[in-house]
């Protein structure tokens, strides 16, 4: 289902075109309003006027996050605050948030890119969907919540915890479609499999995203919460949800591009890559009017591809992003993301979705410890079974990684489960 057709189905060399113009008048506008990118582009001798194509993108310096925070709170603002209609923050939990406004003409703009990606996946007015991201600063909730808004969607506005009211809620309001983070749709599922509601509830489709999933995570979700589980990107700084969002065929995740500009750079170059590499995504926004970004430096992992999808959508998709270049972790020289011992823990029978990696260095050797819940308690007691189970998830983590992990086993339940952004790994190397 279509929520803005002709833009979504737009032929590419028009929205190339569209992309020029929009982007020729978004370095202008940046030039004269706001004092950082004035600055940078004088030391580097760039003219606005000089820039006149798509092919000039690559000639601009990038934007990163020490720039918001050096310029916080409203340093990057680029119109007067009578016209900021909404304040946004960044998730960080520790420091200043990463301050982020909204001009009216931008809340309507991210509706209608939060309604595209709902209605892709086929979300109607007929739906009752219950908001479990938390609600504030965070872009999630209020950005799901007025795209499903503007569709004519029934919304609940939960916002997190409180699982067994959430479970509550979803039962007695017939709640159709659910909208959390994959980690707290994942404690949701189980305790919905506890309580025996599997199968019960009237839910259909979950709308995931503001952290990483691995395919067998959602396939664990969408069998305890009989949901059809839908990916969806974004961040505060681009503007928050709807950046880019899965349609029904989930091949990947249509990028509105009729509002920004992504590129694929190598993450230790800068260097733009060729179509289908991964690297770091780079986003230039398009019609922003309060916070125009160029070049911004996501720090996400992934690829791009323009080939058709079968939904007909021209819009560029983007893969599920695999990680962020600073998550990456490096463990004794091997690259090593989070993700990728998710696939393997999640694939083996006997332990629960949850884990937690420890990184210490003892006498110049990095060293990592997983650990992962066991689903039986009793095999606690069977130190025969609980080796054998150790040794095999020990093998399948060198296999895949290439490196030795120390496999910890813990009792059922006893690692911290969350109701936002999961923080699954402690990095004490440098502490
Ligand atoms: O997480 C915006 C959002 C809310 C997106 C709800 C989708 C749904 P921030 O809090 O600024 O914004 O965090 C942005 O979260 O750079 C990624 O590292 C990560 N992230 C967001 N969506 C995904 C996703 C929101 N679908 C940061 N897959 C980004 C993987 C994601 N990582």
């Amino acid at each position: 289902m279509f929520f803005q057709k002709d833009i979504e189905t737009m032929d590419r060399e028009a929205l190339r075109a569209l992309q020029q113009e929009r982007f020729i008048r978004t370095v202008q506008t940046v030039y004269q309003n706001v004092p950082l990118y004035h600055e940078r582009f004088n030391s580097l001798g760039i003219n606005p006027s000089d820039i006149r194509s798509l092919d000039d993108l690559k000639s601009l310096p990038f934007l990163t996050k020490d720039d918001f925070r050096n310029n916080y709170p409203y340093g990057l603002f680029a119109r007067p605050m009578k016209e900021i209609k909404r304040i946004h923050g960044s998730s960080g939990t520790t420091g200043k948030p990463t301050i982020v406004g909204y001009t009216q003409n931008d809340l309507n703009n991210w509706s209608d890119m939060v309604a595209r990606f709902i209605s892709a996946v086929g979300v109607t007015d007929e739906d009752i969907a219950q908001i479990s991201f938390g609600y504030g600063l965070f872009t999630g909730a209020l950005g799901l919540h007025q795209g499903l808004e503007k569709i004519g969607c029934t919304v609940i506005p939960m916002s997190s915890g409180n699982t067994e009211k959430q479970l509550m809620m979803m039962e007695d309001m017939g709640v159709t479609v659910l909208v959390a983070t994959p980690s707290y749709a994942l404690y949701l599922s189980e305790v919905c499999r506890e309580k025996g509601l599997t199968g019960k509830l009237k839910l259909r489709v979950g709308l995931f995203g503001a952290e990483g999933c691995t395919a067998e995570m959602r396939a664990k979700i969408e069998e305890n919460l009989g949901v059809l589980a839908t990916d969806n990107y974004g961040m505060s700084e681009l503007i928050g949800p709807g950046v880019a969002g899965e349609c029904e065929y989930r091949n990947g995740l249509h990028i509105a591009e009729d509002h920004f500009i992504c590129e694929i750079i190598d993450p230790e170059t800068g260097e733009v890559l060729p179509e289908g590499s991964t690297g770091e995504l780079v986003v230039t926004s398009l019609t922003k009017e309060a916070l125009p970004i160029i070049r911004y430096r996501t720090r996400d992992m992934t690829r791009i591809t323009t080939e058709k999808c079968e939904c007909g959508r021209t819009h560029a998709r983007m893969a599920k992003v695999i990680g962020r270049s600073d998550d990456m972790l490096i463990i004794k020289g091997v690259n090593v993301f989070p993700s990728q011992i998710e696939s393997v823990l999640m694939g083996i029978d006997s332990i629960g979705p949850h884990y937690h990696l420890i990184v210490t260095r003892k006498n110049f050797m990095d060293h990592l410890e997983v650990e992962v819940e066991l689903t039986d308690a009793s095999l606690l007691e069977s130190y025969g079974e609980l080796e054998n189970l150790q040794n095999h998830i020990t093998d399948r983590l060198r296999t895949v990684l290439g490196l030795t992990a120390q496999v910890t086993l813990v009792g059922p339940k006893s690692l911290e489960r969350f109701t936002g952004k999961a923080k699954r790994v402690t990095d004490l190397r440098n502490t």
